[in-house]
């Protein structure tokens, strides 16, 4: 049984007496050895953290529950964000949970089926905007002040605290940190967030090391590693389409400290990743969380990974949140077949 990230690592959070012990059971997911993808890429400790096991498939869950919680603590009336997606299936699931109204402000036609229909099922209040997510943030930050709403963004610090837990859990699975900690970077909350994480566990003397960090943007919105804003991000991997991330000082800070690298991926590497993890690992995540292994295979290919090392890359999302995607790309559609052993059989003799 999960107890929820409030209630298992409440010494490292900041909660109070007043501060209600909410959860759908976030954290406690999956970090999973790789089999096939290690072989091939000849680096054994390469494993995959599963944050798409979340209640609401991402690891957006374990920051919401802290903002959420903290949000009813200060008698918050309403909660808003703006999102690419999973910000709002969290903010409206915790929100439902609550009995707080919520607002998404989301990009139009920019954000994937399944996190829009969460949005809806959860009965939060979805506005469209004409405009891309950098602009949806502007606007909820100002209408948090001028409603009096809670922003639940990752500008709220705790969301932050809520989401570095990811960084305790990996530790005590390993019982050390991992060399190296591969992860998409959108807004860059959630860099900032693990390496928070692993710097705490450490001055609390569970481990002795902390990773290098090593976050990747898409290509088409890749401001860190260009050093200025993208006025109009182009990404396949929707989640990260954002050209101004609230948190870019503190992800450069997280790079800096640990000797770490912030990279930039294509879609094509992004595409290819998020093929390889279904299809030689079983693991089927949504394009923006393979930018964490298509970088890890390119700094590997750089040679900025020593083949020794444990790795692991933070799979942040489900590969259900967007299934047209899937569709769009498949080598091997579905096929239809008559229903007699005779048309199965032909169709079973091309089957690899
Ligand atoms: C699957 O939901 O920004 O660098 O509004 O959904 O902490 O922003 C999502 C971001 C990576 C990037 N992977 O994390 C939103 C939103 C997935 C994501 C990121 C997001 P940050």
């Amino acid at each position: 049984m999960s107890l929820g990230i409030l209630n298992t690592y409440s010494e490292f959070l900041p909660l109070s007496e007043k501060t209600p012990r909410i959860s759908l059971g976030e954290g406690g997911t999956p970090l999973v050895q790789s089999e096939r993808l290690a072989k091939s890429l000849g680096i054994p400790n390469l494993f995959f953290k599963l944050e798409g096991c979340n209640p609401t498939g991402s690891f957006k869950d374990r920051g919401m529950v802290m903002a959420v919680a903290n949000a009813i603590e200060n008698d918050s009336r309403q909660l808003i964000c703006a999102s690419t997606g999973n910000t709002s299936a969290a903010a409206a699931a915790y929100g439902a949970h609550c009995g707080i109204p919520t607002v998404v402000l989301v990009p139009k036609g920019n954000v994937a089926t399944g996190k829009v229909a969460q949005a809806i099922a959860y009965g939060a209040k979805i506005l469209s905007i004409n405009g891309n997510f950098d602009k949806a943030l502007e606007l909820a930050q100002i209408l948090a002040v001028d409603l009096k709403m809670t922003l639940v963004n990752s500008i709220n610090p705790y969301r932050i605290e809520g989401q570095k837990t990811a960084s305790f859990e990996i530790c005590e699975r390993l019982g050390s940190a991992p060399d190296y900690l591969c992860i998409p970077v959108g807004n860059a909350g959630n860099i900032t967030a693990y390496w928070r994480g692993f710097k705490e566990w450490k001055d609390a003397e569970f481990i002795s090391s902390t990773p290098k960090m090593f976050g990747f943007q898409a290509e088409g919105a890749a401001p860190i590693v260009l050093g200025h804003p993208v006025k109009e991000p182009q990404t396949i991997a929707s989640a990260i389409k954002i050209g101004n991330p609230a948190s870019w000082t503190t992800a450069l800070e997280a790079c800096a400290e640990s000797n770490g690298l912030i990279d930039s991926v294509s879609d094509e590497e992004i595409l290819s990743a998020y093929k390889s993890l279904a299809r030689m690992e079983g693991i089927f995540c949504e394009p923006a969380s393979a930018a964490s292994v298509a970088g890890m295979i390119k700094a590997k290919r750089n040679n900025l990974i020593n083949p020794d090392a444990s790795i692991v890359c933070v799979l942040t999302g489900t590969g259900l949140k967007d299934p047209d995607l899937a569709s769009q790309i498949a080598d091997r559609p579905l096929q239809e077949v008559e229903a007699t052993t005779e048309a199965l059989s032909i169709a079973l003799q091309s089957i690899n």
